[in-house]
């Protein structure tokens, strides 16, 4: 039985990342740029139905809504050599076309005016599905579409389709770069109150990981958005290969995360792949085992979050789980070798309120895609230095708002009228509470803090992940 996802993106983060997606998919299901299927493939046993529908004339359809209030980005897809591959129905520009313009207010302001005629188009998705599993948002928290009529989207599926699991690929900016948004702790913060509120799980894309790791490992002095988005891609097909490539694990979304979040907040996973090539660039072919890949995917280097290991408390961090999804030549007698290593060496610091394992899922990789290395890794954890992230977001929130700063653009905007700032007030609470939890989740008793703090939403939200 399918269990179809929904992929919903929206601004041009969103977009762009989706549209590198949907390339990778097509070629790891030997589906060409029109969505006819390519003659030579013919191996069958991989699942499209997950992601794509067929249309009458048998051409593969991404179950895919793309959603911007500006055309650039949208304009572009459709006049790419992907222009037939996606339903033109489900493609919505707002109809005046400026954009949120970094506003976060404008943005979910905006997806309130507009929520008809989106809805109408997620229903008419999702009742084209038999067994609709849930939804992907892909987004980016800084700007104003994709964080804050993304946010309105969250709130909207939520209510909508309670019962289904709702999981972003939500892109965080980059802390290096000042020419960045200036607003974007805002715009981050009200954003992030929503990835913790209304989400089931989170794989966090950092633009300052993913920026750093092109240039130190991939030896790119200025990383374009087209090569960190292939970064960006790679992860985001790995991490759903178990659900188109049926194994005898993980072959729905709900046994994934049911697996890595074992308490419903703390649901934001980072990741790290290996080995690590860009734009079909090779970096240096050498030999891959097991071993080797579980062992790089632990590494710092390997992890696209900037808040691992990076910080003075980095020593107390733990892993709450880890999913390590291994494509290639494998023996399965070599995943317990490398495991007893691991657990030898003392590789891996666990939370020691919970199973403390390295989950392994074996999967299939495409035919269709050649590769020069015989064994590759995704690793999806969950881990609590991502708290960091969340406290240099809290701390650049406290700065600009200390000074007052651009406050006015929001003022503009219903939440926000009558300098009516309680949205700020409360979703820095909710952040807060969050990296209080990830932190006490260090601790050996964080069970008794769990039973203390986990509120009625908690336990609604728990109630979706019990396989
Ligand atoms: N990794 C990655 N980051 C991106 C990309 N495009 C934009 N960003 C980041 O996303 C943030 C800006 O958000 P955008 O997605 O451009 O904004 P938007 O959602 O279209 O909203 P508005 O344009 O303000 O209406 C910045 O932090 C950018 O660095 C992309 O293709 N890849
Ligand atoms: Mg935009």
């Amino acid at each position: 039985m399918p269990r179809e996802i929904i992929t919903i993106q929206v601004g041009q983060c969103g977009n762009q990342i989706g549209m590198e997606f949907w390339k990778q998919l097509c070629l790891e299901h030997g589906i060409g740029k029109d969505g006819l299927l390519e003659d030579f493939a013919t191996q069958g046993g991989d699942r499209k139905d997950v992601f794509f529908y067929q249309a009458d004339d048998q051409h593969y359809i991404p179950r895919a809504l793309l959603m911007d209030l500006e055309p650039r980005v949208i304009n572009g897809i459709q006049n790419s050599e992907y222009r037939n591959l996606y339903n033109h129905e489900n493609i919505f520009v707002s109809e005046h076309g400026g954009g949120a313009g970094n506003n976060w207010a404008s943005g979910y302001h905006q997806g309130e005016q507009v929520v008809d005629d989106i809805m109408d188009m997620v229903d008419r998705e999702a009742d084209g599905s038999d067994s609709l599993e849930g939804f992907v948002l892909c987004h980016s928290i800084a700007g104003g579409t994709g964080s804050g009529m993304g946010s309105y989207l969250l709130e909207t599926l939520n209510d909508r389709y309670s019962k289904k699991l709702v999981q972003t690929y939500s892109v965080f900016p980059n802390q290096m770069e000042t020419s960045d948004v200036v607003v974007q702790p805002y715009n981050s913060l009200l954003t992030l109150k929503r990835l913790t509120l209304n989400a089931d799980c989170v794989v966090v894309l950092d633009n300052t990981a993913l920026n750093r790791i092109a240039v130190e490992r991939l030896h790119l002095a200025n990383p374009t958005f087209a090569q960190t988005n292939s970064l960006v891609s790679t992860v985001m097909s790995a991490s759903t290969t178990t659900l188109r490539y049926p194994g005898y694990m993980n072959n729905d979304l709900v046994g994934l995360l049911a697996s890595l979040i074992p308490t419903p907040r703390c649901h934001f996973l980072m990741t790290g792949y290996t080995p690590l090539t860009v734009e079909r660039q090779v970096n240096m072919i050498r030999k891959t085992t097991v071993l080797d890949v579980m062992r790089r995917l632990l590494q710092t280097k390997n992890i696209m979050v900037s808040s691992y290991a990076r910080t003075k408390e980095a020593s107390q961090a733990k892993y709450i789980s880890i999913l390590n999804i291994i494509q290639g030549e494998v023996d399965p007698t070599q995943v317990h070798e490398s495991l007893q290593r691991i657990r030898e060496r003392k590789l891996v610091n666990f939370i020691e309120w919970g199973p403390a394992s390295i989950q392994v899922a074996l999967s299939r990789k495409s035919p269709y895609v050649q590769t020069t290395h015989r064994v590759s890794g995704l690793m999806l954890a969950n881990h609590t230095s991502i708290r960091h992230l969340f406290s240099k977001c809290l701390g650049q929130y406290e700065k600009l708002r200390k000074k007052q700063a651009f406050l006015d653009n929001y003022r503009k905007f219903p939440m926000f009228e009558d300098n009516d700032l309680s949205e700020f007030d409360e979703s820095r609470e909710i952040i807060e509470s969050l990296v209080d939890e990830y932190k006490a989740c260090e601790s050996p008793d964080y069970i008794k803090w769990g039973m203390e703090e986990a509120g009625e939403a908690n336990v609604a939200a728990a109630s979706k992940l019990v396989v």
